[in-house]
């Protein structure tokens, strides 16, 4: 049986939000995020993530009405057609969302958002992504800190991963994410990247979601910077992937796809 996400598998970001960090408000309309989900698998997304709340450094939390509001349209016109991941930290979505075909739950809060949710996962079946942060989007990027960000990191996953498995989740249904930006300066980011060796090692594919994030332009000398570029994006997923990440989480889908299978072929 071939594996559900060989290494390299591109995920595909449509955020159904008017204040995501880097295309809010592009597909707040659920014909052009239907549109742009469509798009994506054809240039070659392995899945399609589809969010209706910014998770962005100071963004406000989302009602759960309105929540399902941005999403339930784009799950009722592709759920069944489309290989979809909903990214929520609300059990009621995650829920509602799997019933209209998502085939993966990716909580940024890693199960600590909402008592509901392992067990919304565990009955569905669904595939989970357990991502790590620090803090909360609100604050998280006020003044992060670590003694060893990829110790503590991994510490942290490992101990939601066995939180998932008690709660009922099938381990080889987990994945799992350090949260480039969660809580994490720039040199905490590429750190990670550096030795993603060490979370390699717990054993579970991992998500690297580096697509667009402000590291990026930081690192090419804006220091207020609030996005990066593609080029930089383009970079930061090779090196990922270079380094053990398994699915790497972006924007622009084509271009990750040619850069990634170019790396691969390089590679070997
Ligand atoms: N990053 C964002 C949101 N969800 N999920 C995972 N697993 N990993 C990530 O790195 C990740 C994530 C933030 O990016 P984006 O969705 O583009 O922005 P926003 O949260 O502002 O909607």
């Amino acid at each position: 049986m071939t594996e559900r996400f060989p290494r390299p598998s591109v995920m595909g970001v449509v955020n159904v939000t008017p204040d995501s960090f880097s295309d809010g408000g592009v597909n707040l309309s659920p014909d052009a995020a239907i549109a742009t989900a469509r798009r994506m698998v054809e240039e070659g997304a392995a899945i399609v993530d589809v969010g209706g709340e910014s998770t962005r450094p100071g963004a406000e939390p989302v009602s759960l009405r309105e929540e399902l509001r941005r999403v339930v349209p784009i799950l009722e016109a592709v759920g069944g057609e489309l290989p979809i991941s909903i990214d929520t930290a609300k059990a009621e979505v995650a829920r509602q969302a799997v019933e209209l075909g998502a085939e993966l739950v990716n909580d940024v809060t890693a199960l600590r958002g909402d008592p509901g949710m392992a067990d919304t996962v565990a009955d569905s079946g669904a595939y989970l992504c357990l991502m790590h942060m620090q803090g909360k989007p609100r604050t998280m990027q006020a003044d992060p800190r670590y003694d060893d960000v990829v110790s503590e990191v991994r510490a942290f996953l490992e101990e939601r991963l066995g939180f998932a498995i008690a709660a009922g989740v099938r381990e080889e249904r987990i994945l799992l994410d350090p949260g480039i930006g969660f809580g994490k300066t720039v040199e905490h980011n590429f750190e990670l990247i550096r030795r993603l060796d060490e979370l390699v090692a717990i054993g579970r594919p991992l998500v690297v979601g580096f697509s667009r994030k402000s590291s990026l332009g930081r690192i090419l000398g804006d220091p207020e910077a609030k996005t990066g570029p593609l080029s930089a994006s383009l970079a930061a997923a090779v090196a990922a992937y270079e380094r053990g990440a398994t699915i790497l989480r972006v924007h622009d889908v084509r271009e990750h796809v040619e850069a990634l299978a170019t790396a691969q072929a390089v590679l070997g």
